[in-house]
């Protein structure tokens, strides 16, 4: 049943793309296909984003250099929260498309999970820009 209910809850959450494809193809095939190209292009996360969806943080490790701001942003329709291991920083809970970023300004490994269900457990690494 969980892993159906995770289904469901994907699958709504991927529904304000789904209508603009519909509303595309109702505009006709060219138009159809630019709009629904835009839209489907939207959605790519750009820079260093984590989503957050579906209790999954994604992707679950990310390299970055010293001095990269990283954005986690909760797709998934229920809070979460970003809390690093050894207290570094910590997110308010994070509502449907809330986001939270951090400035990362010293090299290491950090690991994080969210305070409303600690199973849920990401990594960022951070390298000196020059190694
Ligand atoms: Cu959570």
């Amino acid at each position: 049943m969980n892993t159906l209910n995770s289904h469901l809850r994907l699958a709504a959450a991927r529904l304000s793309p789904g209508r603009a494809v519909i509303g595309a193809m109702l505009l006709g095939p060219v138009a159809g296909a630019i709009i629904a190209f835009g839209a489907v292009a939207a959605e790519e996360p750009s820079g260093d984003v984590v989503n957050i969806d579906n209790f999954t943080y994604t992707p679950g490790e990310m390299t970055v250099s010293v001095g990269t701001t990283v954005k986690w942003l909760n797709r998934d329709d229920i809070p979460h929260t970003v809390a690093e291991s050894n207290k570094l920083f910590r997110s308010k809970a994070l509502d449907t498309d809330d986001s939270f970023s951090y400035t990362f300004t010293t090299a290491g490994t950090f690991n994080y999970f969210c305070g409303l269900h600690p199973h849920m457990t990401g990594k960022i690494i951070v390298k000196d820009k020059t190694s």
